[in-house]
């Protein structure tokens, strides 16, 4: 009965159509005829999800029956965007839902615009894992992520008339979310604060008790391969208190006191922190760090512990993968539980723990390297304390042996920075824990051994240190976000997108074709379309008419000074004073251009935030200004978000990561571009020097100076300054016409300017003239159209390097020794 009765789901249209119309009378408990957009998404998301929990199921199973090795990959950031349209596509099953809402009355373009992003992330680290989670389903290896289920994701962003950012919340659960399962039978309990005492009895081990307790609750979010059966697992933990609140406080009419504790133990999960690059040594981030490292940790133990496996044998069948530095506490965690419940000797754990961890280095600026307080540590996690400190200390004898009587290596490689307070230095620890340590591009890999981690390098020997260059899923950054390009795609290779989505080096293929003018016309058509489609979205939201027969120049991105979005607005300045001074003839001979910005700051960002409102103003000033609005206008889009870029993306002629060389350690929206036909104006940092070897430097408009000289230029910004007049005068021009007011109250952005004329410790007085020359050179580029589109095209055929599948191959064969295990169909 019960066979008969386990089959998978009919996936026709009628019984697709059945399904829907049954999820909204019972699921959603709702009439079919009077329902609107929101519940036709939320019955079509319901009927999708029955076919993710059944190939889930079946995948889990199979992992389980056959105990493979496993990864994971622990991540505090999982930026997903929305859901529905990528379940559908990896199914595929996109054209018979399609046919099926369309039958039904409604359009599935509408409801997929009803879905919330889930956004859980900042930037590319966050994005980066949903990448990677798309592509290890994909090609069906074992890994499940682990991470955070907060209340609230990244912030909403508002802007004010006067260009200020507003911080709105993002209650992104207020309506129920049909992609994670609630898992309120798998918990655990998680142990704050209290004290650590080490056991008299010789073995090493010591007691944790008192302090809080809370409860680690599992939410598993189902992540579909691409035209596969396989089914991966997202697990996010939510806090919860132990038990509800305290009766004897209730009792006595405490009522605040009674939920007190629960409060606190709710508050853990309860929101993303919205800063990158920066820390704050906040408590709640700490308890954040560990409440998940220590949840996952355990559950990790448990699975392996089911397979029948002695403990020594663990790395042989888990290799854990830290997403920066943000899950070191894993580290001591792991020997913790070793040493203090399973009685393991120090050595045979430390072995243990180094063979299991691997650490993703993402930056080398020198204020964005996680450090924590020692008191801050020692009152929240006294064992971890201790662990680290014995962990030090035989790490540095070890160091001392290597190099008898160096003290000042001894203090430079130190997990404990000497200070005031003294503090843990995170990066430090999650080297000498881990079997490899790798950087995200080659260049910032490259950075990561010859600057932050030399010592260690030095000491631990070369073959540690490796490096993945980042990738994309062509799924969603393709297919998804460009159906037009991806169906000429298909028709032009004569090949199925199952194919070529999953083996992106195909796309070599088109090449021939660049200089085919039928298939230039309809790559045209194409790119003029998504520009269309683009306008339409300004003008819903923002009220604007764009001139789509404009160059689309786009800069989307966190805003942070090291990514120069101040180098774009004064360029933009720069641009639109000198078409001011053109007599009307010339400037008929213009190319139209329209520049995007979008990209949120950090909240407590100032010089950032002063950006954003410097771009608005521009902004205001420049397309309202008849002499130049025909050939210039700018806007700044708010609430940049994973599904802003999948409509912003595809539209772009070039789009800039401008970066000063050797800060970006990859980005991740170059590949994005490029893989869309657009064409990138960059500094030579990062992945843009491997999209220029992979696409042809003449298909990229470099400029900026390079890496090896930034020290040198900065030295010389500190001791031999020349004034800015003399040493940029284009740029000394921009900066007063913004100082004396044409963009409004000029004093406003004053702090701004100075960052600029004082120290100018990201080199826009370097770069500034050689970047003007890149963009003049991008607009006689583009006067020659058939060029052009050529570049574009070859541009895209050579991106086959940077799809996400082939990154976690990298990870998958070189670093976790995994293999595949393919559900059958
Ligand atoms: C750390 C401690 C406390 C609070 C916040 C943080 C924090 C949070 C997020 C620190 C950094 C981040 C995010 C970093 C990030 O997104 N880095 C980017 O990672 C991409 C993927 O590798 C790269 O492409 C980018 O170059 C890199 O900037």
């Amino acid at each position: 009965v019960w066979k008969e009765a386990m089959r998978n789901l009919d996936n026709d249209v009628p019984s697709i159509e059945r399904s829907v119309v049954n999820h909204v009378q019972t699921s959603l408990a709702r009439q079919a005829y009077n329902l609107d957009d929101t519940g036709a998404y939320q019955a079509a998301a319901l009927s999708v999800r029955d076919n993710l929990i059944l190939n889930w199921n079946e995948t889990q199973l199979l992992y389980t029956k056959k105990s493979p090795k496993r990864a994971y990959y622990l991540s505090l950031e999982f930026l997903m965007g929305r859901t529905l349209d990528n379940a559908l596509l990896n199914l595929g099953l996109k054209d018979q839902y399609n046919e099926s809402v369309k039958h039904l009355g409604f359009s599935m373009e509408d409801i997929l615009e009803q879905e919330r992003d889930a956004a859980l992330g900042n930037g590319g680290l966050g994005r980066l894992a949903a990448c990677y989670l798309d592509s290890s389903a994909s090609q069906e290896l074992p890994v499940w992520g682990y991470g955070l289920r907060y209340q609230y994701g990244i912030f909403q962003q508002l802007i004010s008339p006067e260009g200020q950012q507003l911080e709105a919340p993002d209650p992104w659960l207020q309506n129920q979310n049909p992609w994670e399962l609630p898992r309120l039978d798998v918990t655990y309990e998680i142990r704050f604060y209290g004290n650590a005492e080490r056991l008299q009895d010789g073995s090493g081990r010591a007691a944790w008790h008192g302090g809080q307790e809370v409860l680690a609750v599992a939410y598993d979010v189902m992540i579909p391969g691409c035209y596969t059966k396989n089914t991966n697992n997202l697990r996010l933990w939510e806090s919860k208190p132990k038990r509800g609140f305290d009766l004897n406080s209730f009792n006595a009419g405490d009522y605040e006191r009674a939920v007190e504790s629960s409060n606190s133990a709710a508050a853990i999960t309860s929101v993303l922190y919205p800063n990158d690059h920066t820390t704050f040594g906040k408590e709640l981030r700490l308890k954040q760090q560990y409440f998940w490292t220590a949840a996952s940790l355990q559950d990790i133990l448990r699975r392996f512990k089911n397979t029948g496996k002695t403990i020594t044998d663990f790395p042989d069948f888990v290799s854990i993968q830290l997403n920066d530095t943000h899950p070191t506490l894993a580290i001591p965690e792991l020997m913790r539980i070793l040493i203090d419940e399973e009685e393991v000797q120090w050595d045979m754990a430390w072995h243990i723990v180094t063979r299991t961890f691997f650490y993703t280095n993402h930056t080398v600026l020198p204020e964005a390297l996680e450090k924590w307080p020692v008191p801050l540590m020692e009152h929240l996690l006294p064992r971890h304390m201790q662990i680290i400190y014995d962990i030090n200390m035989i790490f540095l004898q070890a160091v001392e042996k290597k190099y008898p009587g160096d003290r000042d290596r001894l203090g430079r490689m130190s997990l404990i920075e000497e200070g005031f307070p003294k503090q843990v230095r995170m990066a430090f620890l999650a080297c000498i824990g881990s079997r490899k340590v790798n950087g995200v591009a080659e260049l910032h890999s490259e950075l990561v051994r010859t600057t932050i981690l030399k010592d260690f390098v030095e000491f631990e020997g070369i073959s540690k240190f490796g490096n993945v260059t980042n990738g994309i899923t062509p799924r969603r950054w393709l297919d998804q976000c460009n159906p037009e390009l991806s169906a000429l795609i298909s028709k032009t290779l004569k090949l199925e997108k199952s194919v070529w989505l999953k083996d992106l080096y195909k796309l070599k293929d088109l090449l021939p074709y660049a200089d085919d003018a039928e298939f230039r016309k309809q790559w045209v058509a194409v790119k003029q379309h998504n520009k269309e489609r683009l306008a339409r979205h300004v003008k819903t939201t923002l009220g604007f008419e764009v001139n789509t027969n404009a160059m689309f120049d786009v800069q989307i991105k966190r805003l942070h000074e090291y990514k120069r979005q101040n180098l774009n607005i004064f360029g933009v300045i720069h641009r639109y004073l000198t078409i001011k001074n053109m007599a009307p003839e010339e400037r008929k001979k213009l190319n139209p251009r329209v520049v995007f910005f979008a990209g949120k700051a950090a909240p407590g960002y100032w010089i950032a935030k002063l950006t954003i409102r410097l771009i608005v103003n521009v902004a205001r000033v420049i397309n309202a200004d008849p002499d130049t609005k025909d050939y210039l206008s700018l806007y700044f889009l708010p609430d940049y978000s994973v599904s802003l870029a999948e409509v912003l993306i595809p539209a772009s002629d070039i789009s800039q990561h401008i970066s000063t060389a050797g800060t970006e350690a990859s980005g991740t929206s170059n590949m994005k571009f490029c893989l869309n036909g657009g064409l990138l104006v960059g500094t030579v940092d990062g992945a843009n020097i491997e999209i220029a070897e992979e696409v042809g430097e003449t298909n990229v408009f470099f400029f900026g100076h390079l890496a090896p000289a930034v020290e040198e230029l900065r030295y010389q910004h500190v001791y031999h300054p020349v004034p800015i007049e003399e040493k940029c005068p284009a740029l000394a021009n921009v900066l007063n016409q913004v100082s004396s007011g044409v963009f409004g109250d000029g004093g406003v952005y004053e702090p701004l300017l100075n960052t600029i004329r004082q120290g100018d410790y990201y080199l826009l007085s370097d770069d500034f003239d050689s970047y003007i020359a890149a963009l003049d050179m991008v607009d006689k580029a583009y006067l020659d159209k058939t060029e052009w589109v050529k570049k574009s095209i070859r541009t895209t055929a050579n991106m086959g390097k940077f799809s996400s599948d082939r990154a976690i191959n990298e990870y998958a064969e070189s670093y976790w020794n995994l293999e595949s295990v393919k559900v059958p169909n």
